[in-house]
């Protein structure tokens, strides 16, 4: 008779634990599918500059349009990566606020006031080459 019951409770427990995990796994679908329906889209472009002044306009300038999550320049590769929903702005309107705080970028030019507004050091050439690929780098070193 104990040895039923012992069973009994063993048993009890067996289902206990797999309802216990079956709700769990199904908070963790409901999450899943929920951060889904936020399409955000992850983006590189050019943008020129000189320094650690100038990363802090330009990713101050991208995550002022509502809707970008990150934003990271590469002061060496002169290029941002950008996290956004697409539900709540678009591409160009992150190129347009770059570019209105007096940075270049691939497909805006900076605004003129903008840039003559920059720290002297922070006046970077028009000219410069931007987004650069690593490879580039590597020729540098190339030439020594
Ligand atoms: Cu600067």
């Amino acid at each position: 008779m104990k040895r039923v019951i012992l069973s009994v409770a063993v048993m009890a427990s067996l289902v206990f634990t797999s309802c216990k995990n079956e709700t769990k796994q199904e908070k963790e679908t409901t999450t899943t599918e929920l951060s889904k329906e936020i399409a955000m889209a992850d983006i590189t472009f050019g943008v020129r500059g000189n320094c650690g002044m100038c990363k802090n306009t330009i990713e101050k300038a991208a995550n002022g349009v509502e809707g970008v999550a990150n934003a990271n320049w590469d002061v060496d590769k002169k290029k941002i990566d950008v996290s956004f929903d697409e539900a709540k702005t678009d591409v160009i309107a992150i190129h347009k606020a770059i570019a209105a705080s007096g940075y270049d970028t691939e497909k805006v030019a900076a605004n003129d006031e903008a840039y003559k507004g920059l720290p002297g050091c922070c006046q970077y050439d028009h000219e410069m080459p931007m987004n650069q690929s690593g490879e580039n780098k590597e020729e540098d070193h190339s030439n020594h």
